[in-house]
């Protein structure tokens, strides 16, 4: 194929993935009813690839439709399903949709397989488990249905799949493997399968496979990158070399989410038919290697998968253009997106709402094909071929840049003027004594993360408001009302320091883009999250300005209701950058001061309401940590260069909390620290207070506030449980330092739940706080 996509989205133009889903999920729609939603859902996708432009009958068009998550679909196709879901292997290796959900969702006692972020994206996969005996066994044939399913539309797909290394990489030791053991243990078994894969989907005819192993572009793993370079080496020797064509589908081994490095040359020495580059996110490759890859089809990855601003086309076709000169005599080029369109919006044609003039910087998925399509007819014909389009995409981006809301003189004048002053606060000595005697809280003080149940009714409430049948102000007043039955239901229940509950906000992120200049919202824009979740990242398109106080209205009614101290909350920049379509114009770490300015104005007016707490929450903070390892401080630096920035204007007895969940955090400990927040609650429960360990040895001196309840699931942890992980967490760090939380807000579960397990929360504490040596 001379263009393609790595992936289109899954979710449908209209969340139609989600709805059969969740419909199904609910008893509302039978089993055949879901399987012929995805096989339409498959089918609109094929023919909208076509429509576009893409050839059908050469494997140009991706097969890469998942049910739920393409991690877990690789798992499944192994029978890689850890021993307590062994009984929904069928004896053909098979696992059907039901239990392909039952894996994903978990059930009755079963805890279901983790969620964790795919590379440094907002997409979550499920971590497979694997131990020594875990079945590897090429069984499930569902990509080779597929395949027939499209090829008896008249569509030759390109089927995908997770490749062997990447599988490895992201999946965890399942319970019981011995000490020492990696997954990567498997490689041959896995490399098996996956040949017997291989020979399947070659009698069925599939031209091309092709393998995602971004897993290649991380030198950051648990492994020696020696070890992973051999995987790599090893497996494609196998599965490239051992296996000749027709008896194996042509392969196509694409990375993403940066360069392949030192891994290059490795598939560059097997025998792929097709390697795949992140021309993106890296560098092009030198000549000397590039000439090496002269025999294959060399897949240019300059169309970006993660973002949504139109390419700059020349600048495209200067890359191919090198490209093929680097390559040589022969080179074959096929245009083709940095990554899967996985994480981009379906067309930004349909976002009438937004000005002519944004829409039309803007490519969504749909945009984007087109331009992968454009930028092969220029390789094919010349740059004549298509001069008015390139002229014309040209004018776009000169107007981007012309635009007044891009910069704003406001804005680089007072960024231009910090000093090293704006990103300090007072000694925390000072700050903790300064806030004990504002404050006058109790040993291991209990409080919450910030977001209580979203009802259907403020659901229905928000639905209102945007459809104008209910007013500004009778929104006001729901919200209002809604707010004071939160504090009123943390009063009964005891805790320590409330909030406001957010009834007010839909996402954390798209809350505060909203009422920021610089941002723009979509009607349509959504994202897949994780299976059938999905968000609708805000687009940040120029400087950011804060137009007047956002949340003091709210927090200031919770805190006018009661004597107990009120937590402000506010979402950290980096979560914001990470959660937002971000400008690709300036570094993003000048981005993130800008919003970290806008939310240090804000924290001074909530400080001059009288809020004496204000959590900064930084779910996202690991999400963005780089791949590679040489560029992890640089990030650091930044993000906590603007966290401290939003923060550091609040006095001494202004108490700042920071939040971070979502991830592990082992790796990003001293940027934690260096936060220099007064209290850090971070997701604990599920790993059974495992980061205590690394807390204490990272020698963390301000108070930390490790989750005792695990908010992802439904179940109410008893009292005693919850004794046991406190007592856990004051033998790791000392009492003084411990605060009592669930480990993240709230907003997904129901009242009932969420009543009696802090309920249960508090009743803990008290018990474990009278267990303490009283203070001298
Ligand atoms: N906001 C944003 N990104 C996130 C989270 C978030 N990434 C990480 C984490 N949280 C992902 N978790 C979820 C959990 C629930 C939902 C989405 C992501 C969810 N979405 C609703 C749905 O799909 O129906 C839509 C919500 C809406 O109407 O805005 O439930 O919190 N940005
Ligand atoms: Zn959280």
């Amino acid at each position: 194929p001379d263009a393609t996509v790595l992936g289109y989205p899954r979710i449908g133009a209209n969340r139609e993935l989600k709805k059969a889903v969740e419909a199904f999920w609910a008893g509302r729609s039978e089993l055949d009813d879901l399987l012929a939603a995805l096989e339409s859902l498959r089918r609109e996708t094929r023919g909208r690839l076509a429509r576009l432009g893409l050839p059908p009958g050469d494997g140009s068009i991706p097969g890469d439709f998942s049910a739920y998550d393409h991690v877990l679909d690789a798992a499944t196709t192994l029978g890689a399903v850890p021993e307590r879901f062994a009984d929904l292997v069928a004896e053909d290796g098979t696992v059907d949709l039901p239990g392909y959900f039952t894996l994903a969702r978990g059930d009755g006692e079963r805890a279901p397989l983790e969620l964790t972020k795919w590379f440094d994206s907002n997409y979550h996969y499920l971590v497979p488990e694997i131990g020594p005996d875990t079945p590897l066994r090429y069984g499930d044939d569902r990509l080779i249905f597929k395949f027939l399913e499209a090829a008896a539309d008249g569509v030759t797909t390109r089927p995908v799949i997770v490749g062997p290394v990447t599988f490895l990489l992201l999946s965890k030791p399942a319970a019981g493997a011995p000490a020492g053991f990696h997954p990567l243990d498997r490689l041959d078994d896995a490399v098996a399968a996956y040949a017997d894969q291989l020979r399947a989907l070659g009698v069925a005819g599939a031209p091309w496979l092709q393998l995602d192993e971004p897993a290649l572009v991380s030198d950051a793993w648990d492994v020696p990158r020696a070890r992973v370079l051999a995987a790599a080496e090893r497996a494609y020797g196998a599965l490239a070399g051992e296996l000749g064509r027709p008896e194996r589908p042509a392969l196509f081994v694409s990375a993403g989410y940066g360069p392949l490095g030192d891994a290059l040359p490795v598939l560059a020495r097997s025998a792929v038919e097709a390697v795949g580059l992140d021309l993106v996110r890296g560098p092009l490759p030198p000549a000397a290697e590039l000439a090496t890859l002269a025999r294959k089809v060399v897949v240019a990855g300059v169309v970006d998968g993660r973002n949504v601003w139109r390419t700059d086309l020349d600048a495209a076709l200067g890359v191919l253009e090198r490209l093929r000169a680097g390559i040589g005599e022969g080179a074959r080029v096929a245009v083709a997106t940095s990554t899967s369109l996985l994480h981009v919006p379906h067309d930004a044609a349909r976002e009438k709402h937004l000005s002519r003039e944004l829409r039309g910087w803007l490519a969504f998925a749909d945009q984007k094909v087109e331009e992968v399509l454009l930028l092969a007819d220029a390789v094919a014909g010349g740059r004549e071929a298509v001069a008015t389009r390139l002229a014309e995409a040209a004018a776009a981006r000169r107007a981007r840049r012309a635009h007044p809301g891009v910069r704003r003189a406001g804005v680089r004048e007072r960024l231009a003027a910090l000093t090293d002053a704006a990103f300090a606060r007072a000694p925390y000595p000072e700050r903790r004594a300064a806030q004990e005697a504002r404050l006058g809280l109790p040993a291991l003080p209990t409080t919450t993360i910030g977001s209580f149940p979203q009802t259907a009714e403020i659901r229905r409430a928000r639905a209102a408001l945007r459809r104008g049948t209910m007013s500004e102000a009778e929104y006001r007043q729901a919200m209002r009302a809604e707010i004071e039955q939160v504090v009123r239901l943390q009063e009964r229940l005891g805790l320590d320091v409330l909030v406001h509950g957010e009834a007010e906000r839909n996402d954390m992120v798209q809350y505060f883009a909203e009422l920021l200049d610089g941002f723009a919202a979509t009607e349509h824009g959504w994202v897949q999250s994780y299976g059938s979740r999905c968000t609708r990242p805000a687009i940040l398109w120029g400087d950011v300005a804060r137009r007047g106080p956002m949340t003091v209205e709210w927090t200031g009614h919770a805190a006018s209701l009661t004597d107990r101290p009120v937590k402000g909350m506010l979402t950290g920049p980096v979560t914001i950058l990470a959660w937002s379509f971000v400008r690709d114009d300036q570094p993003p770490g000048e981005t993130a001061l800008q919003v970290a300015l806008a939310l240090r104005d804000e924290i001074a007016d909530l400080e001059a309401a009288g809020i004496g707490i204000v959590q900064v929450d930084e779910p996202a903070l690991r999400e963005l940590l780089p791949l590679r390892a040489a560029e992890r401080q640089d990030y650091l630096d930044w993000s906590v260069r603007a966290f401290r920035l939003a923060t550091s204007g609040a006095p001494a007895h202004t108490q700042i909390h920071t939040h971070l969940c979502y991830s592990e955090f082992g790796a990003i400990l001293g940027a934690i620290d260096r936060l220099d927040a007064d209290v850090t609650s971070i997701e604990a429960a599920r790993s059974r207070m495992e980061v205590l360990a690394d807390i204490r040895r990272a020698g963390f001196g301000r108070q930390i506030g490790p989750g005792v309840y695990d908010i992802h699931s439904p179940r109410v942890p008893s009292v005693d449980e919850l004794k046991e992980l406190l007592a856990t967490a004051v033998a790791a760090v000392p009492p003084g330092q411990l605060w009592v939380n669930p480990d993240c807000g709230l907003k997904t579960r129901g009242y009932e739940e969420v009543t009696a397990a802090l309920e249960h929360l508090v009743a803990a504490a008290h018990a474990v706080r009278a267990t303490l040596p009283a203070p001298e």
